[in-house]
């Protein structure tokens, strides 16, 4: 069968052998996702029309205030993922705590957990500016069979068994990996099905794109500062072009595409930065290496931190190999 025609579907299917622990339960898994996608992909797609944008008035556990589609979205990949009782636990950046899944019969025999943003880039969802779902999928470390605890999901990336993303923009697309590298299968919104359409994305090894909020400027480390001037430099191949949305999701797509940094560092006032390491920054940085790009906080490869609380956020600096450690060695520097 060519490329061109092989859907999402009949990709999971085909490379069911290719999973570490083959038993259909990571396929079905995600399949669900593949579908809770597509749910929000038709609210996303009709937010202009109806009355469902604006704040839902709750505030997350980070002092953020929620879109309703933020909520619609954590809703929909819950209640599928709950439903169909194929996983065991679930940890959401829009929940305060995990929670932990019992099978019809009380007990539950699954062996993955799923960490997601279900709605990241909130800030753009007013605006008609592209959004993404990022998740990341594990297997539990405690007994199958008993409640999933806290340690399940407090796993360093580097233990991630499938990783990967949504894009709702001009396309919507699902990119994602099970440490086999990284494809991409692009939604033909017209009947519903997800295409392959990037076979086995690879990173550029160097890029001339850097995206960063610089209206933070003055709170970066020097390392940082020094790194941008850098970028603007005109020298070699430089100066780069700057490029930011405001949705990791689409800036990190984009960069894998064209090859490109993406960085949002620690700032005075925040000194962990912004970015979730369990829902963002470890999906994120597991797509980058299994396309050939690199993660890092600055100083250490973002998939060996081991997590100390489900919502720790992290400096992450993530994209082209070549530009990540250019990047590193700045911040070494300082
Ligand atoms: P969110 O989870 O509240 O949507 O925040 C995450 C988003 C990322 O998608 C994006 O890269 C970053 O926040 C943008 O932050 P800023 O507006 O500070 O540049
Ligand atoms: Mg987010």
């Amino acid at each position: 069968m060519s490329t061109q025609n092989k859907t999402l579907g009949e990709f999971i299917i085909n490379n069911q052998q290719e999973f570490k622990y083959s038993s259909g339960e990571l396929s079905r898994l995600i399949n669900s996702i593949r579908l809770a996608g597509k749910v929000v992909n038709h609210e996303v797609n009709k937010a202009g029309l109806v009355d469902i944008l604006g704040n839902a008035g709750d505030t997350n556990i980070q002092g953020e205030d929620q879109q309703k589609l933020d909520v619609y979205a954590n809703d929909v990949f819950i209640k599928t993922l709950t439903n169909r009782e194929i996983v065991c636990g679930i940890a959401s950046e829009e929940e305060d705590d995990f929670i932990a899944i019992k099978g019809g019969n009380e007990k539950n025999d699954n062996k993955y957990v799923v960490l997601i943003d279900p709605l990241d880039g909130s800030s753009n969802i007013d605006v008609n500016v592209s959004v993404g779902t990022i998740f990341s999928i594990y297997r539990r470390i405690t007994p199958s069979g008993t409640p999933v605890t806290l340690e399940d999901f407090l796993q360093p990336g580097n233990q991630q068994v499938a990783a990967g993303y949504i894009v709702y923009g001009t396309s919507t697309m699902i990119v994602y990996s099970t440490g086999h590298g990284v494809n991409g299968f692009t939604l033909n919104p017209a009947i519903g099905t997800y295409y392959l359409s990037h076979p086995n994305m690879r990173f550029p090894e160097k890029g001339n794109i850097y995206s960063v909020n610089e209206g933070n400027y003055v709170h970066f480390p020097q390392g940082v500062k020094n790194y941008i001037k850098y970028c603007q430099t005109e020298e070699e191949d430089r100066p780069y072009t700057s490029r930011y949305i405001g949705s990791l999701v689409s800036d990190f797509h984009r960069n894998m595409i064209k090859g490109g940094i993406y960085i949002y560092p620690s700032t005075s006032k925040d000194p962990s930065g912004k970015l979730r390491l369990l829902y963002e920054c470890n999906p994120m940085a597991f797509i980058a290496e299994q396309s050939g790009g690199k993660a890092s906080d600055g100083f250490q490869r973002i998939l060996d931190i081991k997590p100390t609380e489900l919502h720790q956020r992290v400096p992450f600096i993530c994209g082209s190999k070549l530009m990540v450690e250019k990047a590193e060695e700045f911040m070494k520097k300082e």
